[in-house]
């Protein structure tokens, strides 16, 4: 087993601590219930959305290691204002180490772990709900017996100790539960979290203004009862919610100075893949894509997030006049090939044909209201990211010349890969792979709706893609503008038809980890496999 950073590498690689505002939602109006009982009672919930000088964080300076209880247990939060909503919810304690590691979302979202490059980190994870439950680190690179893998669930009451090194880079990362057939259910109760790893970054963003966008969407009651699977369509095509809800709240509103501010969006939902933009027309910076940052800042129109991913966007507020509302948009990209789907035993009530070009409906995902503040920054994209930015993988170094096909397939009334579902560890021998090499993967989606496919622990380029069926290639093109492949990614969206050439480094540690579709539906259906890095 080998680590990619010593501790003592990693501790001369730290640098300054960075101010870290993170801030939730206000809803609409006063007496609003909140948060339940994840929250600790001296947070003062209003004033997280003041950026960045009150309530901002400062973290030590020093990577001392950090001991934390986490827990998962039922809960009550406020998603829409003058309602009260049954969650499931992370609360989380500093037991030992720098008290700024944990910081309260003020939703039914778990408080935002903040963990630093080279940190060791232990987390005591209680499950306190009457079903199993197990945490995984989405975007860290950790051992198997620390991934958080289904096999790993711990039952009502049990705990699950964790104890593992940051080896990560600095970047937006989160957490969510990992049984199997049950993280969809767990997920949109309201288990997640945003994991930010914290070291050495591009001397532009250190100290900026920082506020973390948690998008995901819920079916609601009048009274908030929330809802889930309603029909076999609701697991098949992925479960989508009619009301976007942002850090935990539809209607979220944040108060921003009129600064450059790093939005740290994950896309927190079950399967909504959304194509986000401004209201204002202007485009979005992005600077990194799943905690990995770009080699340049690169502007598009607009912004193709699927579930799991997320991507940092530098704005400047300062474009802006006090008083003035910038929203945030948010339109479902969901297709499904009505073509493609002849003879793959679907049954009826798969919708209508959406083979044709998209329906962009906007919906407000949340709205920035300009404040008075303002700060002393630099009010241009940052330009000094390359050093800091990780080397593609050059697919020229993989073992394989031939890429290993991963089909992806619909029928049967469920989610295939290889013509696998999930069997735990085992793993054919094209799932077995030998430590430090590269190997070229390629997806080919032969099923009628698009898949968001993940590895565990191990960040992929995108190599190319290509049409093995060309029936959605126009409604593709449309979305073209929003898709970002430069960066390295740890979630790829594998479109219907297309096959996406991947280029996977096989480093760090050996084990099973797994690869699966984020569509969390499909992920409980069985659309996930282990693989297995043994020593070369
Ligand atoms: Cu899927």
């Amino acid at each position: 087993m080998s680590m990619p950073i010593s501790r003592r590498q990693s501790l001369k690689l730290l640098g300054a601590g960075a101010v870290m505002t993170v801030t939730g939602c206000r809803s609409g109006s006063e007496g609003d219930p909140g948060v339940g009982s994840g929250v600790p009672a001296d947070v003062p919930v209003g004033d997280e959305t003041r950026a960045p000088a009150p309530g901002a964080v400062t973290l030590a300076d020093q990577v001392a290691d950090v001991r934390l209880s986490l827990w998962a247990e039922p809960s009550t939060a406020g998603i829409v204002a003058g309602t009260t909503t049954d969650v499931w919810s992370f609360g989380a304690e500093v037991l030992e180490g720098d008290p700024a590691t944990v910081r309260p979302s003020g939703s039914y979202l778990g408080p935002t772990l903040h963990l630093r490059q080279g940190q060791r980190v232990r987390v005591s994870f209680e499950n306190r709900l009457d079903e199993d439950s197990i945490v995984h680190w989405h975007g860290l690179h950790v051992p198997q017996d620390q991934d958080g893998q289904p096999p790993e669930v711990v039952g009502p009451g049990r705990t699950y100790e964790y104890d593992f090194v940051v080896v990560d880079r600095p970047g937006t990362r989160w957490y969510h539960p990992h049984p199997h057939a049950r993280t969809g259910q767990q997920v949109y109760r309201g288990l997640a979290g945003l994991l930010v790893v914290h070291g050495e970054e591009p001397p532009s963003l250190t100290g900026m203004a920082e506020l973390p966008l948690v998008l995901q969407d819920r079916r609601l009651g009048p009274d908030g009862t929330l809802s889930y699977i309603g029909s076999h369509h609701d697991m098949m095509a992925g479960f989508t919610g009619e009301t976007l809800v942002t850090n935990g709240r539809a209607d979220c509103t944040v108060e921003v100075e009129r600064r450059p501010y790093r939005l740290r969006l994950l896309n927190g939902a079950n399967s909504r893949t959304s194509l986000l933009s401004l209201s204002v027309g202007e485009p979005l910076t992005v600077i990194a894509t799943d905690g990995n940052l770009l080699p340049k800042a690169t502007e598009v129109p607009n912004l193709l997030l699927t579930p799991a991913q997320r991507a940092d966007v530098w704005i400047d507020f300062s474009a802006y006049e006090p008083g003035q509302r910038v929203e945030l948009l948010s339109a479902d990209t969901f297709v499904e090939s009505m073509a493609m789907m002849g003879g793959m035993g679907m049954g009826g009530g798969m919708g209508s044909d959406a083979t044709t070009e998209l329906d962009v409906r906007n919906q407000v995902a949340a709205t920035f209201v300009i404040g008075d503040g303002t700060g002393d920054e630099e009010r241009r994209p940052p330009d000094d990211l390359a050093p800091f930015a990780p080397d593609a993988v050059d697919p020229g170094q993989a073992v394989n010349t031939e890429p290993k096909t991963v089909a992806l397939s619909t029928r049967q009334a469920t989610h295939w890969i290889n013509d696998l579902l999930w069997e735990g560890r085992e793993v054919t021998e094209q799932e077995t792979v030998t430590a430090d090499t590269i190997e070229l993967w390629e997806f080919v989606n032969y099923s009628p709706m698009a898949h968001p496919m993940h590895l565990h622990g191990r960040s992929f380029s995108v190599v190319e893609r290509s049409w093995d069926d060309d029936t959605l290639a126009s409604t593709w093109d449309t979305l073209v503008p929003g898709i970002i492949d430069e960066g390295l990614r740890d979630t790829v969206l594998v479109f219907p038809g297309q096959r996406v050439r991947i280029a996977v480094p096989f480093g760090g540690y050996e084990g099973y980890f797994l690869y699966h579709c984020h569509v969390l539906e499909h992920e409980d259906m069985g659309m996930m496999r282990s693989f297995r890095v043994v020593a070369g």
